[in-house]
């Protein structure tokens, strides 16, 4: 059976409907440290830091197999660094441990484009460069993928990861990414009101539309292991955007929606991020291939969130 950490998360509440639908929903178990927003059936509420309940968890539902979603993102983890630390590090010892400790089969542990620093070349990234992360978000994945590589390396553990860009998804409400503005604005524009935007126009982001994300996190866990070459964390790229891109799709839409651009200190992380990703790797190793582009994305997003329940719900 397969456990999901941080079940009610932006990858997580996307993740979990799609696993269900290919497993079975009896196969897959949520868990996260807050009770979700409604009703979910086989949940655990359970702290991703305290090892014994983790393990327990695991031994209860006999595991085989977990995505550990749970992070504390970039601009939330500035606010209290060696708290970030602590949660995004002591929940991914607790993980790698109880991995060889049940021998689990696979281990899903997603790294981000916060690894890179202003140091690498800004467009086309690529998947092997110095890395010099300026949030301790970032500084926390890099630590992550060092130590996935060391398990599979050390004890033959066979952990998969994605450095995944911002990911913009209806699912669930913006979680204290600083790519979160291109999920804010959607929200903002179909309820008619003006947005503020915390990035400068031009600003331009690697990012990803969620059925990507998924997609991407799937066939990467389903690859055969000798085609995952990669131990660390794949690049991985969708699109690039920058908010004024974004804010001129949207008013097709809504001509009447209006964006005010001031950046605030969540410029300076989005600064040290690259333009672009080269994921030439994931394409070759085990074959990936994006879908969305910004209009796609756009329609999907709209076509989604103007689901009046869900608006209800994120409003
Ligand atoms: C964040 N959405 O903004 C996350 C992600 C690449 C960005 O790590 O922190």
């Amino acid at each position: 059976k397969i456990l999901i950490i941080g079940a009610n998360g932006q990858v997580g509440s996307a993740l979990l409907p799609k696993l269900r639908s290919i497993y079975g929903e009896e196969q897959v178990i949520a868990s996260d440290l807050a009770l979700p927003s409604k009703p979910l059936s086989y949940f655990e509420q359970v702290d991703a830091t305290d090892k014994q309940s983790l393990a327990n968890l695991v031994k209860k539902h006999d595991i085989t197999q977990i995505y550990h979603l749970a992070a504390i993102l970039s601009a939330k983890g500035e606010a209290d660094p060696i708290w970030a630390w602590n949660v995004n590090m002591q929940s991914l010892l607790n993980v790698l441990g109880i991995g060889r400790e049940f021998k689990l089969h696979k281990i899903f542990v997603p790294s981000s484009i916060a690894v890179f620093g202003s140091n690498v070349p800004a467009d086309l990234t690529p998947q092997d460069v110095v890395l010099n992360p300026s949030t301790i978000y970032g500084v926390s994945k890099v630590a992550t993928e060092n130590m996935l590589n060391y398990y599979a390396g050390r004890y033959g553990l066979d952990v998969r990861s994605l450095r995944y860009p911002g990911i913009i998804s209806y699912q669930s409400l913006p979680g204290g990414g600083t790519t979160d503005y291109a999920v804010e604005i959607f929200h903002t524009a179909i309820s008619g009101r003006r947005f503020n935007c915390y990035l400068a126009e031009h600003t331009t982001l690697p990012m990803i539309y969620i059925d990507d994300a998924i997609r991407a996190t799937i066939e990467l866990m389903e690859a055969p292991i000798d085609q995952v070459k990669v131990r660390t964390s794949y690049n991985l790229s969708g699109l690039s955007f920058t908010p004024g891109e974004l804010f001129k799709q949207l008013q097709q839409y809504y001509p009447d929606f209006e964006c005010d651009f001031v950046p605030d200190f969540r410029q300076y992380i989005a600064d040290s991020w690259p333009n672009s990703i080269d994921d030439e790797d994931a394409k070759n190793d085990w074959g990936w291939k994006v879908e969305f582009d910004l209009a796609r994305m756009t329609s999907e997003m709209i076509a989604h969130l103007s689901d009046l329940e869900l608006l209800n719900i994120t409003n």
